[in-house]
């Protein structure tokens, strides 16, 4: 009997370390790619740790490289994932917006990734409107997806599943590394989170972790805009004037009649009680027990004029932390599943952001302007094989770079088609020649947020900005001396050398990315005619 269970032993002990050798032995590297949606550095602690601590991300800092100067080339949800994907500008890689569907048939790096004997997969966010191309595996959130119980689109079709959206796309990642994946091949995981988008429905589990925390007031929260163009007032996605209630405040819209309130967008009650339908029975009533007071001291305050944007800043805040705490603690469940499977030391991790966001200031939610809040974006990446602990760089980079960099860490050949440099060389050297400004164009206009179509040029110390379309304006920030772009100094006589200096790297900028006036004409005229398609 003995002789029998220490041969087994034996066996499963051999069979077992037989697996390990086989997936550990690889001499290529594997990657997690994680992107969620909205995370502004702002509230990632590895950044600032003023709002929010988020230990398990902040370990990809401790343990790797901070990227203190990342960027995106246009600050929202689609048009980003495409640049991601594809190492190239909107312009060429054919989503400019939310609208846009994306093109299937182009050059991505997973394509090229599977081609050298990857195996890749994707799970969570994906909103390019198309169907997943590129991935061995892939269960995608349909669109922007739902925080609770949310619908997958898959390879065999739309499933619905239970659970917190950030805990069930966490779930399908592990369960890929586990279960599902070739260990005979290095992986690629795009591990893409919803969270922590609008309209900020926390998990059950953190609805209070913030209850008793007031969050500081940015600076420019009551911003007025003084020196600044049309753009901005004309902006809808102030905290005072255009952030919802009901949908995002969560204030049941039976008390917002009561009240006397009307909603920005006639649709918000809607949305908001949409929302909390999908909830169980059991979370309704979990869900009562903390807005219901929110709400009961709502109605006893009846805040109004600041007042009333203070306290929609502070309900804002807890439940957009809310949501981060899940992404960090899911964010530790995918780190913690790599150290166990000894896959840390070869496994390149990215976390990103597919843009930045306002957290109050100059007033705003959302993201899409130009400016520093929603222009940068988190970025941390951990690559024990060739990334230092504890590395700060403070090169410009950009999203366009992440498809190279990718494709240099497996070895591959960068298509001359991207227009982004890999990263690799600033892993090792802090004296790189590096770029020495970066470019910038957002087009999602008219559309919801109304901000108006611009680009512009971003160097370390300056930014200029050009608003067209139904406006023609130009803005001009010093940086060092102007952090928060409170003063626009365009035709200031301080400046006007450095104003057209700035003037002419614009022109080049664009002819090296080929951008041009004439493209913009054409992307309007199609623009258009969408519209009036939709219209009808
Ligand atoms: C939704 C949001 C907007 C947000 C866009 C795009 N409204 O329309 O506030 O800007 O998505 O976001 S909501 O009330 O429906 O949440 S993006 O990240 O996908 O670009
Ligand atoms: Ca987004």
């Amino acid at each position: 009997k003995n002789w029998i269970y220490i041969t087994f032993v034996f066996l499963a002990h051999v069979s077992c370390s037989d697996k390990i050798t086989k997936s550990e032995n690889l001499d290529k590297s594997n990657i997690v790619f994680i992107i969620t949606d909205d995370h502004a550095y702002q509230a990632l602690s590895a950044y600032d740790d003023k709002v929010i601590s988020t230990p398990n991300i902040d370990r990809l800092a401790s343990e790797g490289m901070l990227f203190n100067k990342a960027f995106v080339t246009n600050s929202i949800c689609s048009p980003s994932r495409a640049v991601a994907l594809t190492g190239k500008f909107s312009h060429l890689n054919s989503v400019r917006d939310n609208l846009d569907v994306f093109d299937t048939t182009q050059v991505t790096f997973p394509k090229i990734l599977r081609k050298h004997g990857y195996e890749t997969a994707i799970y969570g966010k994906w909103h390019l409107k198309s169907n997943p191309i590129g991935f061995d595996y892939w269960e995608v959130l349909p669109d922007q997806g739902h925080y609770y119980h949310p619908e997958f689109l898959t390879s065999y079709g739309e499933v619905k599943t239970e659970g917190y959206v950030t805990d069930v796309i966490t779930d399908k990642a592990i369960h890929y590394l586990e279960t599902l994946r070739d260990r005979t091949k290095p992986f690629m995981l795009m591990y893409n989170h919803k969270a922590p988008h609008r309209q900020w429905w926390p998990s059950m589990q953190d609805l209070e972790a913030f209850k008793n925390r007031r969050i500081p007031v940015p600076e420019s929260l009551f911003d007025d805009y003084k020196t600044k163009s049309r753009a901005s007032i004309d902006a809808e996605m102030r905290i005072a004037d255009h952030m919802a209630l009901s949908a995002d405040n969560k204030i049941a819209p039976e008390l917002l009649e009561k009240l006397n309130y009307k909603e920005f967008l006639s649709w918000y009650e809607g949305a908001y009680l949409e929302r909390f339908n999908r909830l169980t029975p059991e979370e309704q009533d979990q869900w009562i027990k903390v807005y219901g007071p929110i709400n009961d001291d709502f109605e006893k305050i009846n805040p109004k004029g600041k007042a009333l944007t203070l306290w929609k800043f502070q309900r804002y805040m807890k439940d957009y932390l809310g949501v981060i705490k899940s992404v960090d603690r899911n964010v530790g469940r995918l780190l913690d599943y790599l150290d166990d499977n000894n896959l840390t030391q070869n496994t390149m991790v990215v976390y990103t952001s597919d843009q930045g966001f306002f957290l109050g200031e100059h007033g705003w939610f959302d993201k899409r302007f130009m400016y520093e809040e929603s222009f940068r974006t988190p970025l941390l990446m951990r690559y024990p094989e060739k990334i230092k602990p504890n590395t700060i760089n403070s090169d410009l980079v950009q999203n366009i770079d992440f498809a190279p960099t990718v494709l240099d860490i497996a070895g591959i050949d960068i298509p001359s088609e991207m227009q982004g440099q890999s990263l690799v060389p600033l892993f090792m050297d802090n004296k790189v020649d590096w770029r020495k400004a970066l470019y910038y164009h957002y087009y999602e206009y008219p559309g919801i947020h109304m901000v108006k179509r611009h680009y512009g040029i971003r160097t370390k110390r300056y930014k200029l900005i050009r608003f067209y379309y139904d406006i023609e304006a130009w803005e001009l920030y010093d940086l060092e001396k102007d952090p928060n772009e409170m003063q626009n100094i365009y035709n200031n006589p301080e400046y006007t050398e450095i104003q057209s200096k700035l003037h002419k790297q614009l022109e080049e900028l664009r002819l090296y990315y080929k951008d041009s006036d004439s493209l913009n004409q054409m992307f309007i005229n199609s623009d258009l005619k969408r519209l009036k398609q939709l219209e009808n």
